[in-house]
């Protein structure tokens, strides 16, 4: 399978986490249903940002010419994503199915949890396969899902230039325009995440100037800012509370 020019052999996960989490992707794209895709990104900058690389991948590359319904939806506010109320929704994204308990025909095939952080859990879905993209720190994780996991392999990158990295070889053909919104979003996460990071090897330098040149330094700035502030109070200081393992953090806890 193809690999990515930006990864190395420890970085930014290992090449069995790169590789599994690409096998998964493209095997959406071969799926013999037309059952929907969910994603289910953080709420915070490097989530959206790494949803956002997901949706383009997934939507105008993977299912380009199918008719696949490709979802976002978050975990409840104050609920994670292990908790059973989050299961029923993402077995049933129609609330009326929930009370039906039928087969629901919108159940998705495939899911894909972003920047969510991860504990040893049963599985986070009862039919789906299930793709876990992650850096926070975790030793276990849910019963059955696909894990491309960074949190071991340092300097820990941001779960956008993660899902960026996984995604990139998958990305190749595409139209320059989805390219650029990747490139982009995968470096609007880790300003997200890491603030004012000194882009020293392994995390490549060249994308993230290539970024800046089209993006200015304040560009990237004030779009964090907007993505912050619709964040509550009391979610920035969950974040801060979750994380305590990225080198740096900016006022949002660099979660
Ligand atoms: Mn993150």
């Amino acid at each position: 399978m193809a690999t990515s020019q930006y990864e190395t052999p420890s970085w930014p996960a290992s090449p069995e986490h790169l590789a599994a989490a690409r096998q998964f992707l493209q095997s959406i794209a071969t799926k013999p249903d037309d059952r929907p895709v969910l994603i289910i990104p953080d709420r915070d900058v490097d989530g959206l940002t790494s949803g956002g690389i997901m949706q383009r991948l997934i939507s105008r590359v993977l299912l380009k010419e199918r008719k696949v319904d490709v979802q976002t939806r978050f975990v409840a506010k104050g609920a994670s994503i292990h908790d059973p109320s989050e299961k029923a929704e993402i077995d049933a994204l129609d609330p009326r199915l929930l009370i039906l308990r039928r087969n629901p025909p919108n159940l998705s095939s495939h899911v894909v949890v972003l920047d969510q952080g991860s504990r040893g859990s049963p599985p986070l879905a009862s039919s789906a396969e299930v793709l876990l993209i992650d850096h926070h720190l975790s030793t276990s994780f849910p019963q059955h899902a696909v894990v491309c996991s960074a949190c071991n392999n340092l300097p820990v990158a941001t779960t956008s230039l993660l899902t960026f990295v996984v995604v990139e070889p998958l990305l190749a053909g595409t139209d320059s325009a989805t390219l650029e919104e990747c490139e982009w979003l995968a470096v609007l996460g880790v300003k997200g995440d890491l603030g004012e990071w000194k882009w020293d090897p392994p995390f490549p330098g060249a994308l993230h100037d290539r970024v800046s040149k089209t993006h200015t330094k304040k560009a990237l700035s004030e779009a964090v800012s907007l993505l912050n502030a619709r964040m509550s109070i009391g979610y920035r200081a969950h974040c801060s509370e979750t994380n305590s393992r990225m080198p740096r953090g900016n006022s949002m806890g660099g979660n």
